[in-house]
Formats: structure tokens, sequence, C-alpha cells
């Protein structure tokens, strides 16, 4: 049995400045995808992974490559943002060729138009255990409702079967494995901090958070399973031996939730000394009452860049989407603490929240000047099928600013934040110190510079 995992290029204007030189500029290898071909591989099925945005590939030569090669099923990565495009894409191959489409990822909650659109199976959550029961189903050996964790349509009705079991000790899966994309071809030079070789990985799956824009809760369940440090330890020796290794993200949603587990493995990594630097997303509260000390071991193990999700500076917004009003003091602890020891530090805001006016919009952009992290993001905020914030507001306007304005008050935001000649001079010290580099990057990065600097309008749709 043979099997073809794909990745689509993003062709809709969702994710925040969308445009061509994006994609030149931020790829990340698809790692779920890579999840579930490990599984199958390891059930003794082949199977290959594309990234369109790596591999260009049209639809009809998509096709042919299925035919050609003789694929047994197609599987897609959808998140809500790659939902259209992926729907386009089973259309056009289930015209014309009659082989098994399942999808799979975050942006399957809502799957009615995946099975309009043709596709088979949709597996919902995690993949690795479903796509072997998948093969088994293909193989004749099950039956579709004695799989956990898929939706099917039985005579014009979509079933949606018992949600699988979270799997409960991550160490048992195989590793991603990066060599069946073009590793040079995966960077982020978004990131000032950016070195190349690069890769990215995930040593914790969920959040305990219930955050009304996301949908985290509702795919992870608000179970957090992390890695051990030594499982994790081996996976990177296993990249180390092929690549020089310079810069990693760790993909977690929240990293290092848990205190012993983050101070054991940077204890892990200062004694490896891998000579790699590394980047993550934190929360306001992250690392609460031992955040000097958590930070700076960090700093030793050799993260160099934070993310760090505030959303909002105002309480009544955060109470309004689940989050707690103590949170802005909290983070601006963090901006302090990252910024005292030389890490780069980024927050990230949401505009256009429940409730949100001009009035808060420009208590937090003040909020954002006033606490000055290296960067900042200013984000219109993205309705996601399943969240909260849909369940509630479905496609109305969420709060009483059009989203013309919000986009306004995004690029607002950035020119305020980010032209201010002490902080132009401060990110070209900051980067000159760090990561001379990346500045032979400036002319590829200037539309985003741009965009950033709130000097070129974005839309989102
Ligand atoms: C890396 C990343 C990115 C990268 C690259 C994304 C890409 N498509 O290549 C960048 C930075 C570009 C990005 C951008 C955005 N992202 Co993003 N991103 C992530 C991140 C941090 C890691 C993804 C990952 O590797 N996860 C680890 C693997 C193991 O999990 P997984 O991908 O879900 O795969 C498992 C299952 O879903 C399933 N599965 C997945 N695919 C398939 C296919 C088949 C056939 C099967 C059987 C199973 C299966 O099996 C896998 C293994 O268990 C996640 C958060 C997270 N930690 O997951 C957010 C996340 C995916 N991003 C999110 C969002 C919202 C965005 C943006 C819209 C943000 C914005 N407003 O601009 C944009 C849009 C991206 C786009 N499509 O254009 C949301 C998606 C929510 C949703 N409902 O869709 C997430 C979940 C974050 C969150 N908590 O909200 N992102
Ligand atoms: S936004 Fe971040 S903190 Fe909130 S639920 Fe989603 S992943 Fe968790």
């Amino acid at each position: 049995m043979k099997t073809l995992l794909v990745l689509l290029k993003q062709q809709h204007k969702f994710y925040w400045n969308v445009e061509e030189a994006e994609y030149g500029l931020q790829r990340y290898q698809p790692l779920g995808l890579l999840y579930v071909a490990a599984s199958l591989e390891k059930y003794g099925v082949e199977a290959d992974v594309l990234d369109q945005s790596v591999d260009g590939f049209s639809g009809t030569s998509l096709i042919d490559k299925l035919k050609n090669e003789k694929y047994d099923f197609v599987g897609f990565y959808s998140d809500s943002t790659l939902k259209n495009t992926v729907c386009e894409y089973v259309k056009f191959i289930k015209n014309t060729l009659n082989i098994p489409i399942v999808v799979g990822g975050p942006g399957t909650l809502n799957n009615k138009a995946f099975f309009d659109a043709g596709c088979d199976i949709i597996c919902n959550g995690e993949g690795e255990f479903t796509a072997c029961e998948i093969v088994d189903y293909l193989k004749g050996k099950k039956q579709l409702s004695e799989i956990k964790g898929i939706s099917f349509r039985k005579d014009g009705k979509i079933i949606n079967n018992e949600p699988r079991e979270l799997i409960p000790n991550l160490d048992v899966l195989p590793f991603p494995d990066r060599e069946k994309m073009k590793f040079d071809e995966y960077y982020d030079f978004h990131k000032f901090t950016m070195r190349t070789p690069f890769t990215s990985l995930i040593t914790s799956r969920g959040c305990p958070n219930n955050c009304s824009f996301c949908t985290s809760h509702v795919f992870w369940k608000r179970k957090v399973r992390s890695r051990s440090p030594e499982n994790i330890a081996k996976e990177l020796e296993e990249i180390l031996e092929k690549h020089k290794l310079k810069y990693i993200y760790f993909l977690d949603e929240n990293f290092g939730l848990n205190m012993n587990w983050l101070f054991d493995f940077c204890n892990l990594l200062i004694k490896k000394n891998y000579g790699f630097h590394w980047c993550c997303a934190i929360n306001p509260f992250s690392f609460k009452g031992r955040k000097q000390e958590a930070i700076e071991i960090m700093k030793k193990a050799g993260c160099d860049h934070m993310i760090l999700g505030l959303q909002s500076a105002v309480p009544q917004i955060l109470k309004n989407i689940n989050r707690s009003p103590q949170q802005p003091e909290a983070a601006a602890e963090t901006i302090r603490i990252c910024k005292e020891m030389g890490i780069l530090i980024q927050l990230e805001m949401i505009f256009g929240l429940p409730g949100d006016t001009e009035e808060t919009i420009k208590q937090s952009i003040d909020y954002t000047i006033a606490t000055d992290p290296h960067i900042s993001g200013f984000f219109a905020l993205t309705v996601l099928e399943g969240s909260e914030i849909e369940e509630k507001y479905g496609h109305n306007n969420v709060c009483s600013l059009s989203k013309e304005r919000v986009d306004e008050l995004c690029s607002l935001a950035s020119r305020k934040f980010y032209t201010r000649p002490g902080k132009i001079l401060e990110l070209l010290m900051f980067i000159i110190k760090n990561n001379p580099k990346w500045l032979g990057r400036a002319v590829q990065c200037l539309p985003f510079i741009l965009s950033v600097a709130g000097l070129k309008q974005r839309t989102t749709k």
C-alpha cells in the first residue's frame, strides 16, 4: 500500500500579509503530515509527503502523479485558512480520479464542506493511529464504523464516530522523517534571529487554556502531554547527524508549561551543547513565580527569541476572551526580563476582539509602546471555525468596528510602534550584535518590513 500526503500552498488572503514574497521568507516543514507518514511507514505503508510551496505542483500534475505512481489514497492537511483551497483540490481530483481522499488537521472541526467537495474520510484529532486503521479499512480488514476519530458519509449522512483517545505517551511515536522534505527550503526570515539550517520540532501537544478565538481546546481537549527531554534529545541527535543545525523553532502552543520539565530540558541542552539557537511561544503566565530563573536558564540553553501572546491590554477584553485581567502585568514583567537578558521579545496583539472599540485598541497600543517589547505584531482577528467566537457571533461583526477599520488600526499601531527613531535603532543594533547575516536578507524582506512597520496597508479576508 502506498500513500501521498499533501500540504497545499495558501491561496486565500487569510494569513496576514499573504503574498508570494511571504512564502519566500517563511516555510515550515509540515510536521503533522511527517508524523502521520512516519507512523504509516512503521505500519508497512509507503508514505510520500509533498509541500506545494516547495514542490510547486499544479492540480493536473498532482493527478498525474497519483495515477502514474499508483497511490492507494491521498491525504491533505487543512487548517481553517486552507480549507477552501483543500476543497478545491478535492473536487478537482474527484472529477477525474476515483481515489480515496482523507483530510486531517485543525481545520476539520466543521467538516461538511470537505464532504460536499468529495472527501471520503475526515481524521478528527491526532492522526498517527487513525491513519493506520484507515489503511486497514482500505485493505478490507476493518469497517469505517469501527475506527475511532473519523467522520465519513453514509447514505448522504455525515457519521461522526466516537473520538479517539489522545496518545498518552508521545515518546512512543516514530520521529517525523525530515529527509522526506528538501531540508534547506525551510526557514523563517520573519525572525531576526533566524539562522540556517533550520528546523521545527514539537516537545508537547495541547494547551490547558480556552481562549475564545482559538480552537486548540476543541482539538487537543485542554490536555497537555510533554515528551521526555531524552526522547527529544534523540530526535535532535538524528537531525544533527545529517545537518549542521543552527536554529530551531519549538512549535508548542505554550512552550515549557511544566517548570520541572523546563529546567530538566534546558539543563540537558546545556549539557549536550548542541550549538543551535532556538525560539518558542509562551503566554503571560508562563514561568509564574520563577520567571527570572526560568528565562535565565532558557537563555543559557540557547533561547534567543520568545513570542508572547497577550492579545489585549484591557482587562474587560481579556475577560471577554476567557483570559485573566492580570495578564498585562505579567506580560510586562516577561518583557522586562527578556530585554534585560538580550532575548528578542515579540508581543502579539489581536484587534477586533469582542468588546473592542477605538478606545480599547488605543489602550492596547499605548501599553505596547509603554512596555516596549523589541517587536510587536498587531493582527486583525481571524474568526476560526469551531471557536467560541464563531459559535457566538457566526459571520456577524464581533465588535462595533468594521473589518476595514480594524485593518487600519493594525497598520496605525504598527506605524506608531515601529517608526519611532529609537525603535529602528534598537532593532538595528540588536540584529548587528546578534545576527548580522540577517541583514543580507533585508532587500528580500522589504515588503515584510514595510508591512510590519504599517507602511503598507494589510488586508485580511
Ligand atoms: C507551524 C505553524 C504555522 C506555520 C506553518 C503552517 C503551515 N500550514 O505550514 C505558520 C507560521 C506559517 C502558521 C501560520 C498560521 N497559522 Co499556524 N500554527 C503552526 C503550529 C505552531 C504548529 C503546527 C504543527 O506542526 N503542529 C504539530 C502537529 C503534530 O500537529 P498537527 O499539524 O495538528 O497534525 C496532527 C493532526 O492534526 C493530524 N493531521 C494533520 N494533517 C493530517 C492529514 C491526514 C491525512 C491525517 C490522517 C491526519 C492529519 O495528525 C497530526 C499528527 O497527530 C500550530 C500550533 C500547534 N502547536 O499545532 C499553529 C496552528 C496550526 N496555526 C493556526 C493559525 C490560526 C494560523 C494562522 C491563520 C495565523 C494567522 N491568523 O495568520 C496562519 C495561517 C497559515 C496558513 N495556512 O496560511 C492555528 C490553526 C487553527 C485552525 N482551527 O485552523 C494553530 C492550530 C494554532 C492555534 N492554536 O490556534 N502556522
Ligand atoms: S490562544 Fe494560545 S493560550 Fe489561548 S487556548 Fe489557544 S493555544 Fe492556548
